[in-house]
């Protein structure tokens, strides 16, 4: 799998990430939220990041001014694939729950909501797959709607502020099929009312790829009017060029036999 890895600048931390970070950063430096995305073209659309409440992140130095908070297993895999600066050495520096992100306000590259975004709970983050961090696009993401549509009705339980998992969701992907708001049809049609429908996400997910892929026309940005295929390419280069994100690949995953 060839991921996009998408360089989130954080902008503002949580109260409880400063807690946790306290002297252990070097002054003057950046972070970033790393998280990994097949689907660049639809960054436009980002209204939050995504982590898993009870992962834990590492912080790691991937160069003198550069730190990533990404998953002990993604920081292995970057370095193997010499993403840091220092050849395959991993050098963490932190370590944070990701409960302790929640709230930190960082910044989403291409997304129209300019001032940056939120860090928000997802219970779905998988700590196996990319770099355990998530931006969240729900006008294209089954998963991300439905994720914040719940955030928003039980802000309290999650410990947000409802305002968080509300941000606009501006239409970016025009189909044929699904019309402007993809994610926003499929919940619906699919009937999916709570992130625990797996087995209708998964479907959800599988039709919004394939439609929004070989289907859909950009409404937004640079490349507006032309068809996702032609664009998605073009957008993930400008990314790369701007030093706001680089390719990262996921090894194969092992097959893991049933006895153990
Ligand atoms: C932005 C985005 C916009 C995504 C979209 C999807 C969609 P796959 O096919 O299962 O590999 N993702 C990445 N890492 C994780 C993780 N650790 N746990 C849970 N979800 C994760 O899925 C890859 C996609 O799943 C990635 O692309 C990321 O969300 C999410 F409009 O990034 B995506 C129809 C999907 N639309």
């Amino acid at each position: 799998q060839e991921y996009t890895a998408l360089k989130m600048q954080v902008l503002e931390w949580a109260p409880g990430a400063q807690g946790a970070l306290e002297d252990k950063l070097p002054d003057g430096v950046d972070v970033f939220l790393v998280p990994a995305t097949l689907r660049p073209e639809t960054l436009y659309g980002q209204t939050c990041c995504f982590v898993g409440p009870t992962i834990n992140y590492g912080i790691f130095r991937a160069s003198e001014r550069e730190y990533y908070v990404v998953t002990d297993r993604a920081a292995r895999n970057m370095a193997y694939q010499g993403i840091f600066a220092r050849d395959s050495e991993i050098e963490k520096v932190a370590e944070i729950r990701g409960s302790d992100l929640v709230g930190c306000l960082v910044n989403a590259p291409l997304s129209l909501h300019d001032k940056g975004v939120r860090v928000l709970p997802m219970e779905t983050v998988s700590p196996l797959k990319g770099t355990g961090v998530v931006t969240s696009v729900p006008s294209d993401s089954p998963d991300d709607l439905i994720t914040v549509t719940t955030l928003a009705k039980k802000a309290d339980y999650y410990g947000i502020e409802r305002e968080w998992a509300e941000a606009q969701i501006y239409p970016i992907i025009d189909t044929p099929t699904y019309g402007d708001l993809c994610a926003t049809v499929l919940v619906k049609e699919l009937k999916i009312t709570s992130p625990k429908d797996v087995k209708q996400l998964e479907r959800a997910k599988e039709l919004a790829y394939k439609e929004g892929y070989y289907q859909g026309t950009l409404k937004v940005g640079e490349y507006r009017g032309q068809t996702v295929e032609m664009a998605k390419p073009k957008i993930r280069q400008q990314l790369i060029d701007a030093g706001a994100a680089f390719p990262y690949c996921e090894p194969e995953r092992k097959v893991i036999s049933r006895s153990g």
